[in-house]
Formats: C-alpha cells, structure tokens, sequence
C-alpha cells in the first residue's frame, strides 16, 4: 500500500508531502513535534501525547488550527489510511510559511503533518545484554533558554551530544544540566535503581517528561517497587545497582557501563528485566484502536 501524508487537511503521497523552503519550522526550528508509536493496530497513550503537544505549542504561542478533538481524529484517521498495524507516527506542526524574518506573526497559517513510517526495532541482543553509554560536554538547555519539557523542533542541542557520543564510539550520551546532575539522554528519559528505589530526575533539572518515562512510573507502584524523583549526579550513576534508558521507540533499554565504570555486576539488573516484562504486558492491554 502507498504511504499517505496527512498535510494540512490533505492525504498526499511522499512525493507530493512538501512544504516551502519559507515555512518557519524549516528556516528557524520554529515549530513543535511528537513521535508516537502504535501496538497491534492501537496508538499507545495518544492522549498523553496530544496534552504534551498543546502544550509545547502554547508554550511558543503557536496556535494549532485544530481542536486537540480535530487533529487526534485527523491522527487516527491517517493510521487507519496507512494501515500498519506496528507502526511510527510522526505529528509536526510548524509557525508556517513567512518571510525571511524571525517575526512568528508574519506565519498566518501553521503547517500541519503526520507521517506514518515504520518503527525502528531496537536488536533484541541489545535489550538483553545493555549498552555502555557516556556523559557527554554539551550540556541540556536550561529552562531559562529553551524549556526542555516543549518538544520543539530545535533539537541541535541533543543533535551536539549525539555526535559527542558517536565522536567516542558510543550509542547515546548522557546530558548533565548546568549544575553538573543527570537530565536525560538524547532522546530518552533516564533510570536508575539506587538502594532498590527507582529513580529519575525531576523534570525541573531539564528534561521532557517522556510518555514513556511515566508509565514505568505507574508501572512500578503497581509492582510496588518505591519509585521516586530524585536528583541525580554522576557519582549516583556510577554506584546504581541497575540503569536503562526510556522513550518511544527505544521502550526500556538496559545500561550496563557508563564513562567506563561498570553498572551493578554489568548485566542487566533483575528490576530492570521485571519492568521490562511488565512494560510489554501493559502496551498489549492499552491504546486507542484505529484499524
Ligand atoms: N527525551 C527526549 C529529548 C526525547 O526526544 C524522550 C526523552 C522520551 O520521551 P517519550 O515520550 O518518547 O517516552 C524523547 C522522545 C526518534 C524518536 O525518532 C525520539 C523520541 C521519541 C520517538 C522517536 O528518535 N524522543
């Protein structure tokens, strides 16, 4: 089957899903963004994803020409076209097209678009035997530059700590904050298990509060394993008996080795593979169905 982009209230082919070398979103970033992914023809915690994209849009006084209504129907809609029942869903919208100028009021209609693709598979070998990881020198922007918590199209900043990581031979890296304490990774949440509590920063540190990052939360009370915001620094990294990343594509993604020290006996931690068990069994169960 072709693949269908929604694009401003239109279903186009690939081919046909352009927008202007004028539109804001392309010239300066100027836009916001989500990345969901689907189970067995259902869209996993699509209301989740939908508060957090109305609010990184009022966060930048972006006005969405949709209702949340409108755009989660247009969302289930262009899952439904595509017809995949595993599958990666890309929602954009951009200030739109303008001038040459920064001025945001110069865009009088935002660009919207959702890509259906498919979704990334991390190797099963991995998942089983965890990754080393680093910290990196690019720190996450603080709040007062640009509030990590709006998923916004600037991502030159994780985009730096990537190619730091990958510059040293390794998968992901680690962002520390101003003060030096764990944010997140460059495109996932991060956990570890200190004192058989699981723990993760604090959004107020900067970072994004993952979709995914929440439900291991919830998923852990009810497993009543303690689970708590902590801050975290790299000495806390260093002495956890379990760490794994979390995010959309990635699920749960065991860390054995940071900056060299090893991360509990160097397999991945038993709380790590029940979360993980536990993770699987709660996607099954959950999602708004669009086939
Ligand atoms: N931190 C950052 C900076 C992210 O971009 C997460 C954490 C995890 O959040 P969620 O809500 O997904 O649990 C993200 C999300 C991709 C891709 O294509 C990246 C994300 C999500 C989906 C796909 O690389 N990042």
């Amino acid at each position: 089957m072709e693949q269908k982009i929604y694009l401003n209230g239109e279903f186009v082919s690939r081919k046909d899903a352009k927008v202007s070398v004028y539109d804001h979103g392309l010239l300066y970033g100027d836009g916001v963004f989500e990345g969901l992914r689907t189970y067995n023809g259902r869209i996993f915690k699509l209301q989740e994803h939908m508060d957090r994209l109305y609010k990184s849009a009022k966060y930048i006084c972006l006005d969405i020409p949709l209702t949340k209504e409108k755009l989660t129907v247009a969302i289930i809609k262009t899952a439904r076209i595509n017809g995949q029942k595993d599958c990666y869903i890309r929602v954009v919208v951009t200030r739109g097209e303008g001038d040459l100028g920064l001025a945001p009021e110069k865009c009088k209609n935002a660009t919207v678009f959702i890509i259906i693709d498919k979704i990334k598979l991390y190797p099963e070998k991995l998942c089983k035997e965890g990754i080393e990881i680093i910290t990196v020198p690019t720190q996450r922007n603080s709040s007062q530059n640009l509030e990590p918590q709006v998923k916004s199209l600037n991502y030159l900043n994780n985009i730096l700590a990537n190619i730091e990581a990958k510059n040293a031979g390794f998968k992901e890296a680690i962002m520390l904050n101003r003060e030096g304490f764990v944010t997140e990774c460059t495109a996932d949440n991060i956990f570890i298990i200190e004192d058989d509590i699981l723990k993760t920063p604090s959004t107020h540190m900067g970072l994004l509060g993952g979709i995914t990052r929440g439900v291991v939360m919830e998923i852990a009370k009810k497993m009543s394993i303690e689970a708590k915001e902590e801050t975290i620094s790299r000495y806390n990294l260093f002495g956890a008996q379990e760490c794994f990343l979390t995010g959309t594509a990635a699920e749960i993604i065991p860390i054995v080795k940071i900056d060299g020290r090893t991360i509990g006996n160097g397999k991945v931690g038993s709380i790590t593979n029940k979360i993980r068990k536990a993770f699987k069994k709660f996607v099954d169960a959950d999602g708004t169905p669009y086939l």
